[in-house]
């Protein structure tokens, strides 16, 4: 009788896991016919909704796939009907283009304000896409699924995270769009920051809290006194450079991929990130944040900041850069 029971539960087994098995193998790639077929049964299967929601950057449903639910016993559907019933896709990063060239990186000796880890050497940085602001929450959350931010809105860029939660980030992001993002170098970040200028901002030789979010009562240069808003604003509510890029001049921080070294002696002059240094575990900021001086929002100012773990990055943020091959 044991012995019965035995080989029943045994042959339940086997059927479990065939069963399993078979699931795995119809699940497979995802098409635009398992997409056709989702929404003919109207998705109902959350493995499948979140497969198509991260590919959705790569596809619009348009008037042929529309026929073709119709035919395929879906009913009478509009592109606008689908597009609801598609779970939401990854927000677009906004990338801006910016051409290669040679500049003077770090600040010439007669700057104002200016630190001693800024010494001026030439630099020649190839073609690059960096994103148009920097990282909104809606975006973080979007990819990582919360939300680390102090100060909350959809609009309002993420703050509060490490170099390694930027890092995280962007293999995340890349994974989901089949694309590869990465932090700015801080060769990069400076170069699409002065945006051609040579002066201590992109807008010239002065900065008021009207053109960037730091600090007003600390203006540059021969601006006006302004207000410190002492938070966040949403990202690209001031003007942008002459590059078409938002808040390289405070709002959050900016983590580079760049270990910080002191001095730049050594440092790579193709634009590539400089990944070695006395502390490996301190990485480079860029651009000054909601509560800065105006003295740390110039193009050339840096700040090392590190291990991850550090308390209070409530006003660190990021932006990335796409991989093209161009
Ligand atoms: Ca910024
Ligand atoms: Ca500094």
């Amino acid at each position: 009788m044991k012995t019965l029971w035995l080989l029943i539960v045994m042959g339940l087994s086997v059927v479990a896991v065939l069963r399993i098995v078979e699931a795995q193998e119809r699940r497979g790639p995802l098409t635009r016919e398992k997409i056709e077929g989702a929404i003919v049964k109207r998705i109902g299967d959350s493995t499948l909704a979140t497969e198509i929601r991260t590919h959705q950057l790569a596809f619009t449903p348009d008037d042929e796939f529309v026929k073709k639910l119709s035919d395929l016993g879906a009913g009478p559907l509009t592109i606008k009907e689908v597009k609801k019933l598609l779970p939401p896709p990854l927000p677009q990063i906004e990338m801006v283009n910016v051409s290669g060239g040679s500049f003077q990186m770090g600040s010439p000796d007669t700057e104002v304000d200016r630190d001693k880890d800024e010494a001026r050497h030439s630099v020649t940085v190839p073609y690059f896409a960096i994103g148009k602001y920097e990282v909104t929450q809606a975006q973080w959350r979007a990819v990582m699924g919360t939300n680390p931010s102090h100060f909350e809105g959809d609009d309002l860029p993420v703050e509060n995270v490490s170099w390694n939660d930027a890092k995280a980030f962007c293999s995340k992001l890349s994974q989901m769009t089949r694309k590869t993002y990465r932090l700015p170098t801080e060769a990069e970040w400076e170069y699409a920051c002065r945006a051609g200028s040579d002066k201590p901002f992109a807008f010239g030789s002065s900065l008021s809290s009207a053109q960037a979010n730091f600090d007003g009562n600390y203006p540059y240069g021969n601006a006006a006194i302004g207000i410190a808003r002492g938070k966040t604003t949403p990202v690209g509510i001031f003007p942008p450079n002459g590059f078409g890029i938002y808040d390289m001049h405070g709002n959050v921080w900016e983590w580079c991929e760049d270990v910080y070294n002191e001095r730049y002696d050594g440092a790579p002059t193709d634009g590539s990130a400089w990944l070695s240094g006395e502390d490996s575990t301190r990485h480079v900021l860029r651009g000054g944040y909601w509560g800065s001086k105006s003295r740390n929002c110039r193009s050339a100012d840096r700040l090392g900041n590190g291990p991850a773990g550090d308390p209070d990055f409530y006003f660190v943020g990021f932006r990335v850069v796409l991989v093209t091959r161009n």
